[in-house]
């Protein structure tokens, strides 16, 4: 078990389509604890930094628009191994082979629009955390359910 914090982004066709409400539930009623959150009008700049992994694939240009097309939330969930449990909680990125109950698997059918974002392991999500986020929009505090969500 390691403590971990982990970027998870709602994207443009779920903040269009009112889902973001709903997601966020998921999450909290996982016991996943929300550190920092904020919508974003999301630059170029910072849409291709955040794919730069992807730069020169067919769909990296397709991706900066999708991301860049409307607002996103950009959040920062934090417990103890977050990074699985959140891409397990998202699901496969095409939404049509993610399994149902997860967030792609119920809200979504295409790849090119799959709701969600969410750091991929430890090292992304430290990269996605600095490139989104300041230290000083992180908060640092206990939830009152801590000890009764932990053994
Ligand atoms: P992930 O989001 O599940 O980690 P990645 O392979 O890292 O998936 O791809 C990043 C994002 O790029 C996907 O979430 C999706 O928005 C987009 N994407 C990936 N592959 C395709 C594709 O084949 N067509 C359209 N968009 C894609
Ligand atoms: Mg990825």
């Amino acid at each position: 078990m390691s403590k971990e914090q982990t970027f998870v982004m709602i994207k443009p066709d779920a903040v269009q389509r009112g889902l973001i409400g709903n997601i966020i539930h998921r999450f909290e009623q996982k016991g996943i604890k929300l550190v920092a959150m904020k919508l974003v009008s999301v630059s170029k700049d910072l849409a291709e930094k955040h794919y730069g992994v992807h730069k020169g694939k067919p769909f990296f240009e397709p991706t900066v628009k999708y991301i860049t097309s409307s607002p996103v939330v950009a959040m920062v969930l934090e417990g103890e191994n977050v990074i699985g449990i959140v891409r397990r909680m998202m699901g496969k990125t095409n939404p049509s082979d993610a399994a149902p109950g997860t967030i792609r698997g119920d809200f979504g059918q295409f790849i090119g629009r799959n709701i969600v974002h969410g750091s991929d392991g430890p090292d992304t999500a430290e990269f996605e955390i600095n490139l989104w986020f300041s230290k000083e929009e992180i908060a640092r505090y206990n939830r009152i359910d801590e000890i009764w969500l932990t053994e």
